[in-house]
């Protein structure tokens, strides 16, 4: 593979409303994240991608855009967005925005013109379409509940929208949207940002002729019905050739229904379309039938299968992305750790994982320092769309809702956006008063200052594992093979190239395993995740070890 900068990055995710207050109103903004850019630079992170900052009425937390040129009054101004950038800038790092492309708010200019007749010249911007029947014009379920139809009075016709009615899908089909679209990313690139980060690009191209489906499994339906449309590649290659060509700057596409079989076609570098793609094969491996709220158990030997199979896929033709959370799952530790009695230890194996692999690496704010899940106790201490949307339909359904309860615990995407926990202090140092969603109890425990000079902490293990891979390119693009794939609590790697090798073991449990299989080879312990450093070949619960073969 080609060295390229964004391959050999770190990245680090923000999630703008929650990570830190600087004018006392509860909410994140841009100059909060300016007053952290030294802390970020001290992780050694290259890179910082903030989900979107744009004019929005907030249905879904800024994934609603009603200007994609304008900044969300909360969060700042466009003087505090250019101060972000050069103040990223000076510190050599790199800025990342979220470009929402599949949907726009209903606020937009675009859609309250759409709405007015048939005749608007913006009409075809979305898709309108009469009832069937007295009836929604099929039988699709939205992403947030409901159908993906809603019925608009002033012209009597429905439009679509694959997650909030407060956003509707722009209409990809019509050229004039995708060159309106071309437009603000130029407007972007021109004032010298470093790339999109863009949602649901899977997403991007419809079945026009939109069929009933005739299945339950949402899953399956986006898979069937919602994902890999017949023209995203055309459109995607185009947005290439017209606009992302043009700039030094890196794509990262998302989207579900990018599994094994299409993922490599949105990446592949022959193809000319995105750099890097987020696949959610391992993120979605806990949802039953009925979806996230229908939880199943997961398993080790799946999830190292969905690593190794991904690297298999794009080994010499494509670039991966490693990842484990982000602002739409629960937490890293409290979902794939032991946030209980192994929390320290567990945390630091995942950054282990996360920095040892092939593939760019995605750490989420708050992961660095081993952020949990939380378990508020009342569902008005909830925000998140989906998670209200959701009960309000158990509720309906006549759920034991407190059942229901200890699944939101579980599953909400607000388990990640609680303020990120700087200090001990009431709000975690996030702001002076009450968050627009409240502070996980435990900052009194986990927080930045706690760990900030701890030798031993979460923290101090991310910034050693960072540094750990930029010394050891063979960490970046070496060979990845699997050893042990059928163990069920060992995830056990060889990464090596011309310039080394590495081996990489990894507990996933909680329970002393034996790992005796390179015992033959001289191996040298580069990195552990317990106090004292023990090189034999029992693994402590949760333990992680970096060796180097001799
Ligand atoms: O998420 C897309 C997506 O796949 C989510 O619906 C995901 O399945 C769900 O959050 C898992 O619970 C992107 C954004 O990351 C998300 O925050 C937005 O709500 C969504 O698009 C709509 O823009
Ligand atoms: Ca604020």
């Amino acid at each position: 593979m080609q060295r390229t900068w964004w391959k050999e990055s770190v990245v680090y995710q923000i999630y703008p409303r929650s990570f830190n207050d600087s004018n006392n109103d509860g909410i994140g903004d841009i100059p909060g994240i300016i007053n952290k850019l030294d802390y970020i630079k001290s992780l050694g992170v290259d890179i910082i991608w903030v989900c979107p900052i744009y004019k929005s009425p907030n249905d879904d937390n800024g994934y609603d855009i009603s200007d994609y040129r304008d900044i969300m009054d909360e969060f700042g101004s466009m003087a505090d967005f250019d101060r972000l950038l050069k103040g990223v800038h000076d510190r050599e790092m790199k800025l990342v925005m979220d470009l929402v492309p599949n949907h726009t708010s209903d606020e937009h200019f675009w859609f309250r013109e759409s709405r007015k007749s048939k005749d608007n010249p913006y009409r075809d911007y979305y898709y309108w379409k009469p009832a069937k029947n007295g009836q929604p014009p099929n039988n699709w379920p939205s992403f947030f509940g409901g159908s993906v139809w809603k019925y608009d009075p002033v012209t009597e016709e429905y439009y679509l929208h694959l997650f909030s009615k407060k956003q509707p899908d722009l209409n990809w089909e019509n050229p004039k949207v995708r060159q309106e679209m071309y437009d603000v990313m130029k407007f972007w690139f021109d004032k010298g940002i470093d790339g999109f980060r863009m949602d649901v690009v899977s997403l991007l191209s419809k079945r026009t002729d939109f069929p009933d489906s005739d299945i339950k499994d949402f899953n399956t339906i986006i898979n069937r019905y919602y994902a890999n449309g017949p023209r995203v590649h055309e459109f995607l290659k185009e947005m290439h050739r017209e606009v992302l060509a043009n700039y030094d700057i890196m794509t990262v596409g998302e989207g579900p229904g990018i599994d094994l079989e299409h993922g490599i076609n949105y990446v592949e570098e022959s193809g000319k379309e995105l750099n890097m793609i987020f696949h959610f094969g391992h993120m979605f491996m806990d949802n039953g039938p009925g979806g996230k709220y229908d939880p199943v158990e997961w398993n080790l030997v799946d999830f190292k299968n969905v690593f190794t199979a991904w690297d298999e896929k794009l080994k010499g033709k494509g670039w991966g992305s490693i990842f484990l959370g982000n602002h739409d799952f629960p937490r890293i530790v409290s979902r794939f750790g032991n946030d209980k009695a192994y929390w320290k230890q567990s945390a630091k194996l995942l950054a282990t994982l996360l920095l040892s692999m092939r593939g760019t690496t995605y750490i989420y704010q708050g992961d660095e320092i081993g952020m949990t899940n939380v378990a508020h106790l009342s569902i008005d201490d909830y925000r998140d769309i989906e998670t209200l949307n959701s009960w309000k339909e158990a509720e309906a359904a006549g759920k034991p809702m407190d059942d229901f309860m200890k699944l939101v615990h579980l599953q909400s995407r607000d388990n990640a956006r609680t303020p990120m926990q700087w200090n001990a202090t009431k709000h975690g140092g996030f702001s002076p008063v009450e968050p627009w969603l409240k502070v996980n109890p435990n900052h009194k425990d986990i927080n930045v200052e706690a760990q900030q000079y701890d030798e031993d902490s979460i923290l101090s293990y991310y910034r050693k594992m960072i540094a750990f891979r930029k010394e050891h390119p063979t960490l970046i693009y070496g060979d990845y093979k699997c050893l042990l794939k059928d163990d069920p609590n060992i995830y056990a790697y060889e990464r090596f190239d011309s310039d080394g090798h590495f081996l990489v073991v990894l507990n996933f449990s909680d329970n002393e395993q034996s790992f005796t299989e390179k015992v033959g080879n001289s191996l040298e312990l580069q990195m552990n995740n317990h106090q004292s450093v023990n090189e034999t070949a029992v693994m402590r619960p949760w333990e992680a070890k970096l060796f180097k073969v001799k």
